[in-house]
């Protein structure tokens, strides 16, 4: 189905990707776990992990040392605080009283929420499976994950507390709370490991961004299911300028104000790109590298998709999964890194319109893009202009390793049912 999409979407390319992937031929995401050295509470976590997220929990357990199960913890314990901020059915009192004592059911065994509706309820469920774990990791691991839940908790409670997003500052504000923090955290952890530089962990400023180019990308995408959720997390400061109502933007005859107001916020994320940039230049980790690198290169390819793009509005916004494995598997240098990122620049240049308000802004930011992924070859850039005669033999060479492919996997499966 995915291979279909692909080479349907006029992108043969990658299949090859898809292929070498499911044939695990792929280092980045393979992982270096030892189920079965575990103890049983450490592997219920990467089980929670496993269940949560997707190609994250891959790279997270590809990570290399104690930086594994310390950021397996992180995430999970942040998936926990996160649950309780979006639970609706919580009392306002209780939540705000949640949130700011969160850091101290850390330290408490005991500590568990029974009354939670969320999709990930489980983790509050057994928190103390969590937390257990949690008060294993290194002393300066758990100093870090503990200080961002206490800050993050205070900042959560602090915007639960308001109706929208008001100012631009008041974004960066949110994002920081929700995204930059991790970032901060994170790039601790990576300087604690000592597989980074110190310089990773104190320059809080560009951890900070790669959370906030994160953030804003997920809020931008999600504009029409927190709509239907009854969450607004467009800033009013831009929105205010093309519309009335937030929601007004579901009216097709909105169409234009509605993609300018989308277009400037995408522009604003892109900001962040040049310090994104000089984050990733500082990483020496391979399995550091690769963990930061695979939600960035999402993140610009799904800016690059919504851009002026009306579906936004209206549906879903996709990275086809072709095009997120092939980022996953190349994403493993700071030279593929800028090749990735630059299609994707110019993905945005070619759908940009001098009627729009924001023109110049973003015309300046792309060109500052461009600069930055300069690459030596441009090895990566060349993929839009292949022939259907290109198309039809991949097609045909696809669908021939596929078959013979799932014949082997299919005797290959059997014959370790009957062995
Ligand atoms: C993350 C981030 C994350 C990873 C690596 C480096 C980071 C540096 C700064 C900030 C965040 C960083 O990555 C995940 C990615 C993820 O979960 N992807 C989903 C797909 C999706 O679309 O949701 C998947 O299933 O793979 C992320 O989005 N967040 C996150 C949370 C905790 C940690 Cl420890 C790291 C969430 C957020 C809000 C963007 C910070």
């Amino acid at each position: 189905m995915d291979l279909m999409r692909s080479a349907l979407a006029g992108h043969p390319e990658e299949i090859y990707s898809l292929l070498k992937f499911k044939l695990g031929g792929c280092e980045t995401v393979q992982t270096k776990c030892h189920y079965d050295q575990m103890c049983p509470s450490m592997r219920t976590c990467y089980q929670y992990l496993n269940q949560t997220s997707r190609s994250f929990a891959a790279v997270t357990q590809a990570l290399d040392g104690d930086l594994r199960d310390a950021v397996c913890i992180f995430y999970l314990v942040l998936r926990a605080l996160d649950t309780v901020e979006d639970d609706m059915t919580i009392p306002l009192d209780t939540k705000l009283d949640m949130l700011h004592n969160f850091y101290t059911y850390l330290q408490d065994p005991a500590w568990r929420f029974m009354d939670s509706n969320e999709k990930d309820k489980m983790v509050l469920e057994d928190f103390p499976t969590i937390s257990q774990e949690f008060r294993k990791l290194k002393p300066l691991y758990q100093e870090v994950i503990s200080d961002i839940c206490r800050r993050m908790g205070a900042g959560m409670a602090e915007f639960v507390q308001r109706s929208d997003v008001d100012t631009l500052a008041d974004w960066d504000k949110y994002c920081h709370y929700v995204a930059g923090l991790v970032g901060i955290g994170l790039s601790r952890l990576f300087s604690g490991s000592e597989f980074e530089d110190q310089l990773v962990g104190e320059d809080t400023d560009l951890a900070n961004s790669m959370g906030l180019f994160l953030q804003k990308t997920n809020i931008i995408r999600d504009y029409l299911e927190d709509q239907v959720d009854g969450r607004e997390f467009w800033p009013r400061q831009v929105w205010s300028k093309y519309a009335k109502k937030l929601s007004d933007f579901r009216q097709s005859e909105m169409s234009q104000n509605a993609l300018w107001c989308l277009n400037e916020l995408v522009t604003n994320a892109l900001l962040h790109v040049p310090d994104v940039m000089k984050y990733m230049s500082r990483l020496r980790n391979q399995s550091v590298f690769n963990f930061c690198a695979i939600p960035q290169v999402m993140a610009i390819a799904t800016l690059a998709r919504c851009y002026n793009n009306p579906k936004v509005f209206q549906g879903v916004v996709k990275i086809r999964k072709g095009e997120a494995v092939k980022m996953m598997i190349n994403a493993t240098n700071m030279e593929n890194f800028r090749g990735i990122m630059r299609p994707f620049c110019e993905e945005i240049f070619s759908k940009m319109s001098q009627q729009d308000p924001s023109y110049s802004v973003t015309m300046e930011i792309v060109e500052t893009i461009r600069q930055l992924t300069e690459t030596k070859h441009n090895a990566l850039t060349i993929q839009t202009t292949l022939s259907p005669l290109h198309v039809s033999c991949v097609l045909v060479v696809a669908a021939m390793t596929w078959q013979y492919w799932t014949q082997i996997h299919w005797i290959y499966e059997h014959y370790l049912d009957w062995h």
